[in-house]
């Protein structure tokens, strides 16, 4: 017998879980270029104001707002690792005028991703943490209609997730199989598996929701804020959503970007923000609505719609729309 002492490091690269979980070879090439695309956003997070990074582009997305340079960026770089791969179809993102088709179904590509490439920007310089969050539906359409396959509601997503580029780099991946998280040897410079199955956690006493505009919010969202206050919860915000969410996922509680008199849809994208984060709390065990019906049921009318979002464990989301939407 030995006694070289067995080798413990953790070596799960996300190649290998993905093929551990049984994704199939297209859909996984499509992650990984995500992936990579991430670690090269990460890369340029981290040097903000070494690179001349930080401030405005200069020019204003679909939505009037103003693009930050990394907003730019980052959606060249996913753009540039989806164009390299061969089952991605279409890509449309927050920062696009509306989805490019990268190659049609015909000639293998598959998958239509869709991103925010850089939520939370206005946070990066202050270095709050911030993130890119990505959908992953089929694109089965004829030729013709590839742009048009982006168009599905969020319960087609396939695969979905997000980059946090906070303290740590993490990776959260919804697939079929469940709820997977990763986080970045800066090292080795691949994403490790640190916790397969996620489920996030079934009652806990957190909201999360910019309570500065209660006097813009509807009676029912009043009234819960009012049980809240009186239930003893505890209030957190960070303002990037995918730092929100994530919180959400790991400690549970509720989290919500309501309408208000001054966004009456919501002020969040649906394809690029409550869909993905809605496929990911639902496979974590959790709910995502809108208000009235679950986001994922939501079928888009076009590609840069908004949707109210109210996501965490069940019991919290139904503390919520009890009071929002009564039966
Ligand atoms: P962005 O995608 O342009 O960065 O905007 C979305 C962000 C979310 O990350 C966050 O949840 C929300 O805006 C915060 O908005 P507010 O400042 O109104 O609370
Ligand atoms: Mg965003």
């Amino acid at each position: 017998m030995s006694d070289t002492p067995a080798c413990t490091e953790n070596l799960t690269t996300l190649s290998k879980h993905l093929a551990a979980r049984g994704v199939e070879p297209g859909l996984a090439s499509v992650l990984e270029a995500l992936a990579l695309g991430c670690k090269s956003i990460g890369h340029h997070v981290r040097r903000a104001r070494i690179e001349d990074v930080v401030g405005a582009a200069g020019g204003q997305n679909v939505f009037g707002e103003i693009q930050e340079k990394l907003d730019v960026l980052s959606d060249e770089v996913l753009l540039q690792c989806l164009r390299d791969t061969p089952a991605a179809g279409v890509y449309a993102s927050e920062e696009q005028e509306g989805p490019i088709v990268l190659r049609p179904a015909s000639e293998g590509g598959r998958f239509a991703v869709l991103a925010d490439p850089l939520d939370g920007s206005s946070n990066i310089d202050v270095a709050v943490s911030v993130g890119t969050i990505f959908s992953v539906l089929p694109n089965d359409r004829p030729d013709a209609e590839s742009a048009e396959a982006v168009l599905q509601p969020g319960r087609n997503q396939v695969a979905a997730g997000y980059v946090v580029y906070g303290s740590s780099m993490v990776l959260v991946l919804a697939t079929a199989a469940g709820v997977d998280m990763y986080t970045l040897d800066p090292v080795l410079g691949e994403f490790l598996l640190v916790k397969a199955g996620i489920e996030i956690p079934t009652e806990k006493k957190i909201y999360s929701i910019n309570e500065a505009y209660t006097n813009d919010f509807d009676d029912g969202l009043k009234a819960y804020l009012e049980f809240a206050h009186g239930a003893g919860y505890g209030a957190r915000y960070i303002g990037s959503m995918v730092a929100d969410v994530h919180r959400t996922l790991l400690k549970g509680g509720v989290f919500i970007y309501p309408a208000t008199a001054k966004a009456p849809q919501g002020k969040l994208r649906l394809m690029y923000e409550g869909n993905p984060m809605g496929f990911v709390i639902e496979r974590a065990g959790g709910a995502a609505s809108a208000g009235a019906t679950p986001i994922l049921e939501t079928l888009p009318t076009h590609v840069h719609d908004r949707t109210q979002v109210i996501l965490g464990s069940r019991i919290e989301v139904e503390h919520v729309t009890s009071r929002t939407h009564p039966a």
